[in-house]
């Protein structure tokens, strides 16, 4: 078994944090949200990934009330708020009931998707960011607070595996250079790889 980890202080990565039963519950969940979309960036690049909201829509900068189409975002359901608490009183072995993330971000990776270096600041909170991944196998790139560059830790990051950010992690960069297609367990029903990762908005 891959041991639990702690990457930095406040960044511990929860190998095969869930069941199989509840990864194909929340492939579910996450098949049920509508309106997967590339997010265009503010230098006129896309992003290779497709993108859900719930609670509130993201876009680069801000977080807002509606889609860009005008259509109203999906929910943030209760129950997700209750796996993030026990995501969190797990990973840092304390109690989290205090924790009450209203957003989350649903990136669909297909097999050429990747994720830049960037940092996570357009929340108003220093709350943690709690990571679940679903389907193939990333690699994911923890990086430093000071720039993009090195150094870094390259991890993998497999289908159940659960990263929180919290502390000094929660503003560091980080990326998705690659995902390695093909990995996840066909039973899984899952081509290609789902992040959800939940978070306070301070909105
Ligand atoms: C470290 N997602 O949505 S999850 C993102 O796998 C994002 O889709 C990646 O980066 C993905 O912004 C990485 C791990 C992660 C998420 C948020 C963080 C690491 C983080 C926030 C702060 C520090
Ligand atoms: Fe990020």
């Amino acid at each position: 078994p891959r041991p639990r980890r702690e990457i930095a202080p406040g960044a511990v990565h929860v190998p095969d944090w869930l069941t199989v039963q509840e990864q194909r519950d929340l492939v579910t969940a996450c098949r049920g949200w509508r309106g997967y979309r590339s997010t265009r960036l503010p230098n006129g690049g896309v992003m290779s990934v497709r993108t859900v909201c719930l609670g509130w829509q993201w876009r680069p900068y801000r977080y807002d009330r509606l889609r860009e189409d005008g259509s109203p975002v999906e929910p943030f359901p209760d129950w997700l708020a209750d796996l993030g608490r026990r995501a969190l009183a797990d990973a840092y072995g304390r109690p989290a009931e205090d924790y009450e993330p209203d957003v989350a971000l649903v990136n669909y990776y297909d097999a050429t998707s990747k994720m830049g270096m960037h940092q996570d600041k357009d929340e108003h909170s220093t709350e943690p960011v709690v990571s679940l991944s679903l389907g193939d196998t990333c690699v994911f790139r923890f990086g430093n607070t000071e720039h993009r560059n090195r150094p870094y830790t390259d991890v993998e990051l497999r289908s159940g595996d659960l990263f929180v950010f919290g502390g000094p992690s929660r503003l560091a960069f980080h990326g998705v250079p690659k995902t390695l297609p093909g990995t996840a367990d066909p039973d899984l029903g899952l081509t290609g790889r789902l992040n959800l990762t939940l978070r306070v908005s301070g909105r």
